[in-house]
Parts: structure tokens; C-alpha cells; sequence
């Protein structure tokens, strides 16, 4: 029998569920790589020590953030204003004095840094992927195309020990080595510095089956519970967690150096909750894999009863999550004719794994489809709104919530 060790302690952890064959998310790809498409074992483990639910298997972080990583922060009006409204309740939180240093860390096309380029603050983004990197410094943003790890400390002298914050949004998750994301961190910060972040929170996704946050990129589903357990294995402390309605619903923490012996009420009350809806314990996390199955069994008898009465299915939003929806219920063009989408890099491309071709989001209302299974639900607010005529012309959007 196999064993499986957490990422972070070494021990032997428990399996959870294994939704197969996975390929590259964001491994949008032409018809001449279908060949050679690289494939992993998505398995999915749970920590009860940590309370942390954790992928096995990974493909190296070089083969998923390189020069072609093919998502764009900007790709979301919504998502732009959710991060001016980040940086504005930071400046007025913990940015209060005359000079100013601030890490980002997965920086992307430099969205959120754009709202920190003032004279009083000097901004510094990580960000390996090169093409995204690339136009965050077209856009004049200071991004050094590194990942945040100690080999890179030296691209960021100026910073050592004097950074007041180091920043984050969907991005420690990406980390396999959260040790070192750490001790990184700690040689960066200053006596008084913060680290904060926001992620996919784990109570939001088990609440709503969306176990299409679990993805190669996605190393890690955090839990309040579980963020607190890792850090005070350092000399580090979570001071706040405030939920956001981004992605699903996330949950952005606020980490400073340990000064106190114990946590806050606030925090307090957190564990609690997560205690009581056992997003803490191992029974949640079998509970959450009785949910998934169910899930793709609700959703394939949808599909097909859709298929039988002769309706055509699309698909919006061709995003990472989607990837995992395809392969693990085995959903491909025979289904879904092919996938709308506004980012060039993924236009005239295949969907990972299932080649469900990917088209120009322009061309949605060229051809009536009877049903749009919306991949990125999280934007729905935002895409039905865009796309108000659909509704009005008879159409449906679905997924698998
Ligand atoms: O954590 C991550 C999040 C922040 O972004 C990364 N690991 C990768 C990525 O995940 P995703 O691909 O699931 O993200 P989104 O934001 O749900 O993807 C949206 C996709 O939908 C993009 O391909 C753009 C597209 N889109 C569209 O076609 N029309 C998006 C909007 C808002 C639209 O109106
Ligand atoms: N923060 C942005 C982008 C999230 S996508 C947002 O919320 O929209 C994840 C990003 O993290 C990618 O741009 C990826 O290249 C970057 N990334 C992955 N691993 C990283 C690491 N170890 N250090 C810094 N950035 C990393």
C-alpha cells in the first residue's frame, strides 16, 4: 500500500480521494501536443495534525508557471476593483507612516502593485511566470521575474529586514515548500512586519462541493485552523482572517511575529466554527469526498439527460477549475461543443486532457447554444451581466453546484 506524508511535517497522513489522471490546468494546448500531454495523479490528503487537506503528486512548479502561464489577474473587471479595494484598506490599515516597503508575492500582470505606486511606498513583486511578469513591467511595475523562494533573496537587497508587508492573493497555496515561503518571509520582514494573504478558503469549498479548486496549482486548501497550526511552528502568529467573497470565497489572513502567548477572541471564535462544521477534523474531508462523488454522478446524469433531449451545451470561462470537472467526470467535445473565452493565449487552443476546443468569447452570440455550463461560476455575477441577451434568447446557464 502506498503511504502519503504531509508536505510540511513529513509524517504519514491519510488519503482522502483520488480524481485520476490530471493534466497541466493551464495546459492549454495545440492539436499537434496532444501527444505528448503530460499527465499526474491528482490525490488529495488530509493532515490532522495541521488540519491541512494537501495534493500527493504535483508536476514541478517550472512546468505550470513558466513563459506561456495563460492567466491573467486582469482578465476580471470585478477582480481589478477587489484589489484596489485590498490595497485601500491596507494603506489606511498598516501603511500609515512617511516611507513604506511592500512585497507581492505572484504578482501577476502587476493588478494589485498598480494600486501602491506612490512616492511614499516601494514595491517589489515576485512573479515566475515570464510572459505575465513581462507586462506588469511594461505597465511600470517593479517585478522581478523570480519565485519567492532564499535563492532569490539576493534580487531583493533592498528589502531584507525592512519590508512592512509581504502580500499575497492565491498564491501561498501555489507553494509547495511553505517552510521556506516562511523562513523567506522572516528574513524580509522587519520587527514589526505582516504577512497577508488571501486563498481559496476550505470551509467555502467543502460547503459547496466546489472540488474544482483542487488543482495542480492549488497545493493547499487552507482553513483558518489550519494556517494558525503552521505558522506557530515559526516564530509567527495569525492576528486576524477576514472571509472575502472572491474565487468561491476565500479567507484573507494576517500573520505577525508571536508577541503574545495566546490568540485573540476574534480568532478564537474561528476555531470554534471550524470545530463545530468540521472543517478542522478528517471527518469533514470524508464528508467533502461522499460530496464529490455524488457530485459528478448529479452532474453526468444533467449532461446526459441534456444530450438525449438533443439541446447543445457550451461552455464560459475556460479556467483552471474547469479542468478538473472535465477529467474527473470525463466530459469532452461530445458533450461540450467547446469553451468561450476572452484570453488570447487560450483562444484557437484545446482544453487540457479533454480537447474541447477553446473559442473567442466574441463569437458566443453567433450561434444559439441551449445550455452554457458557466467554468468560471465564480464570475457569474460579472459574465451574466455581459452576457444579459443570453437569458433573454432562452438560454440556460448551468454547473455543477
Ligand atoms: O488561483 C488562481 C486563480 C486566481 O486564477 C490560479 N491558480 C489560476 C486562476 O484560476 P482560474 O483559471 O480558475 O481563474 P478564474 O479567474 O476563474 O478564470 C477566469 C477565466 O474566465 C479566464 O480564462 C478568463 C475567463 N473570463 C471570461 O472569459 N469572461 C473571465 C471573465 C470575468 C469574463 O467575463
Ligand atoms: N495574485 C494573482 C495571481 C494568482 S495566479 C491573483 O490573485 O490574481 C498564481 C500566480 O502565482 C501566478 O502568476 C504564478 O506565476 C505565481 N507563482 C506561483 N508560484 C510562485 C512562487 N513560488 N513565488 C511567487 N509567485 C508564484
Amino acid at each position: 500500500m502506498e503511504k502519503y506524508n504531509c508536505k510540511i511535517t513529513g509524517k504519514k497522513i491519510k488519503k482522502i480521494i483520488n480524481f485520476g489522471k490530471m493534466p497541466i490546468a493551464n495546459g492549454f494546448l495545440k492539436k499537434k501536443d496532444f501527444k505528448k500531454e503530460f499527465f499526474f495523479d491528482l490525490t488529495v490528503l488530509f493532515s490532522e495534525e495541521l488540519s491541512l487537506l494537501q495534493l500527493n503528486d504535483h508536476p514541478k512548479p517550472r512546468m505550470m508557471f513558466n513563459s506561456k502561464y495563460p492567466f491573467y489577474t486582469s482578465s476580471s473587471e470585478s477582480m481589478k476593483l477587489h484589489f484596489k479595494e485590498y490595497a485601500n484598506w491596507a494603506k489606511k490599515k498598516f501603511l500609515k507612516k512617511n516611507k513604506s516597503k511592500i512585497i507581492e508575492i505572484g504578482s501577476n500582470d502587476g493588478t494589485f502593485l498598480n494600486n501602491f505606486r506612490t512616492k511614499d511606498i516601494e514595491h517589489l513583486g515576485f512573479e515566475p511566470s515570464k510572459n505575465v511578469s513581462d507586462l506588469a513591467r511594461k505597465r511600470g511595475i517593479n517585478s522581478i521575474h523570480e519565485f519567492f523562494s532564499r535563492d532569490s533573496l539576493s534580487k531583493a537587497e533592498r528589502f531584507i529586514g525592512t519590508t512592512d508587508i509581504i502580500f499575497g492573493a492565491n498564491v501561498v497555496c501555489h507553494i509547495p515548500n511553505l517552510i521556506e515561503f516562511i523562513k523567506t518571509a522572516d528574513k524580509l520582514l522587519n520587527d514589526n512586519g505582516k504577512i497577508i494573504f488571501e486563498e481559496p478558503y476550505l470551509g467555502s469549498m467543502y460547503k459547496k462541493t466546489s472540488y474544482d479548486q483542487i488543482y495542480d496549482e492549488h497545493i493547499f486548501i487552507f482553513s483558518v485552523t489550519a494556517i494558525s497550526k503552521i505558522f506557530n511552528l515559526f516564530d509567527f502568529q495569525i492576528i486576524d482572517a477576514i472571509p472575502q467573497i472572491t474565487h468561491g470565497g476565500s479567507m484573507r489572513y494576517i500573520i505577525e511575529r508571536k508577541k503574545k502567548r495566546n490568540y485573540n477572541n476574534k480568532i478564537k471564535k474561528i476555531f470554534e466554527i471550524e470545530r463545530r462544521e468540521k472543517i478542522n477534523s478528517l471527518e469533514g474531508a470524508l464528508n467533502f469526498k461522499k460530496n464529490c462523488e455524488l457530485s459528478k454522478e448529479k452532474l453526468l446524469d444533467k449532461l446526459t439527460k441534456i444530450k438525449k433531449q438533443g439541446h447543445k451545451i457550451c461552455g464560459y470561462g475556460a479556467t483552471s477549475k474547469s479542468t478538473t470537472i472535465l477529467n474527473y467526470c470525463n466530459i469532452g467535445p461530445d458533450i461540450i461543443d467547446c469553451i468561450f473565452d476572452t484570453t488570447p493565449d487560450k483562444i484557437g487552443k484545446f482544453s487540457p486532457g479533454k480537447h474541447i476546443p477553446i473559442v473567442d468569447y466574441k463569437n458566443f452570440t453567433k450561434q444559439f447554444y441551449d445550455y452554457a455550463f458557466l467554468f468560471a461560476w465564480n464570475h457569474k455575477k460579472e459574465i451574466e451581466k455581459k452576457e444579459k441577451n443570453y437569458l433573454k434568447k432562452g438560454g440556460k446557464w448551468i454547473t455543477h453546484l
